[in-house]
């Protein structure tokens, strides 16, 4: 209703949701149900972890690994969800659904996201993207998730073609 993205001011109309509303929605801290954003030390642990995924590759089965820490949802329910899960909850509104990227802070949310895995990375040089193989067609997660060599759909790049974020932008750290 206020600030630069109000619909008042005209300048952030939503022209792709799931709904008829025209307006971008936030519901800061979601008061029906208060969560807190991710603290620095949860951040730091998570970032901690050396093991990047584990089977069964699934984020809401695994609950092990980096990724699940940060994206899945399997861990840290009991605060709202997983670091990433938390932040689109913690905005609320249209950042709680598919219709996220409507929201200028998704950008903001992502970059990051990508930030904390380079960060991960230079951690822990030895360790790496999992699964590194791909999965046996009989396996409850074939096609479903992608191995360190397979094209990802709908596009062909591979995760190994874009480990290096560093090739298409760099992060000003101070
Ligand atoms: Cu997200």
């Amino acid at each position: 209703m206020t600030g630069p993205f109000a619909y008042s001011r005209g300048n952030w109309r939503i022209s792709v949701g799931v709904t008829e509303e025209r307006y971008l929605t936030r519901q800061f801290g979601r008061p029906d149900r208060p969560i807190g954003l991710p603290t620095k030390a949860e951040l730091a642990k998570v970032i901690a972890d050396p093991l990047y995924d584990a089977a069964p590759w699934n984020s809401t089965a695994s609950t092990r690994g980096f990724r699940n820490r940060l994206e899945g949802w399997t861990v840290g329910e009991a605060q709202g969800g997983s670091l990433h899960n938390r932040v689109h909850q913690w905005i609320g509104g249209h950042m709680t659904g598919a219709t996220s990227p409507n929201d200028p802070v998704f950008w903001l949310h992502h970059a990051f996201i990508d930030l904390i895995w380079l960060r991960w990375q230079r951690l822990h040089p030895k360790s790496g993207y999992l699964p590194t193989r791909p999965l046996n067609a009989s396996d409850p997660e074939h096609g479903r998730v992608i191995s360190f060599n397979e094209p990802m759909p709908p596009w062909r790049t591979k995760p190994s073609e874009v480990m290096n974020l560093q090739n298409i932008y760099r992060y000003e750290e101070n």
